[in-house]
């Protein structure tokens, strides 16, 4: 079974105009041992780019670095896994592409979604949106901590829980049953990104 760093952070800037791998590099100097590359408007040959500038930094750090969406970009750049949505390749496609031993997680917002991906062998299952969030286009509405632990009784797989986590909630969550937290505004939006991920760190660490 995969084992999660408790702290799954996201590298997408949202509105900031920070350069994602300068985000990268700060996240990994507060701690953060997991990178997802998220840049939903960006072509796909910035997304490599930046892909390919932050997977060094990460593994450099120790760090294991999953892209958001593409399994193809993914494999390019030698990433360590890829992070799917419901409305993008099923898993065994995404494995087919990206080889062995690759982590393969999947997005999902109820327990039959999350058993139907654990089923299909994602590595682990994301769950959300946990809280209101307005980090992601026409998000869904907020499912509670409920939801964490319908899913933790109901696939065996590691969980990530995501949607307007913060260091003052992920404790909660973790009690709830997540393996790990996802964040994105609390880390990214923070006027010290490498603050904020210690913060997080240090209750949930
Ligand atoms: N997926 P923040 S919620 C990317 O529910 C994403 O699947 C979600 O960002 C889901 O930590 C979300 O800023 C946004 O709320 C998470």
């Amino acid at each position: 079974m995969l084992g999660l760093p408790a702290l799954y952070a996201i590298v997408d800037p949202l509105d900031t105009r920070r350069p994602p791998a300068a985000l990268a590099a700060a996240l990994l100097a507060g701690g953060a041992r997991l990178l997802q590359l998220r840049l939903k408007p960006a072509i796909s040959r910035e997304l490599l780019a930046a892909a390919e500038a932050i997977r060094p930094l990460a593994h450099a750090a120790g760090a294991l670095f999953l892209v958001n969406d593409r399994p193809d970009i993914a494999h390019a750049v030698e990433a360590d896994g890829v992070h799917l949505g419901q409305e993008d390749l099923p898993v065994a496609a995404a494995r087919r592409i990206l080889g062995r031993g690759r982590i393969v997680g999947v997005s999902t917002h109820d327990v039959d979604q999350a058993r139907a991906a654990a089923t299909a062998g994602a590595d682990y299952v994301a769950v959300g949106p946990i809280y209101a969030t307005t980090s992601k286009a026409n998000p869904l509405r907020p499912r509670g901590l409920e939801l964490v632990r319908a899913v933790r009784a109901a696939v065996p797989c590691p969980i990530v829980a995501i949607g307007g986590i913060t260091a003052e909630t992920a404790p909660l969550v973790c009690a709830a049953g997540a393996d790990a937290v996802a964040m994105i505004g609390a880390l990214v939006r923070a006027a010290d990104p490498a603050a904020a991920v210690r913060a997080v760190l240090a209750g949930i660490g």
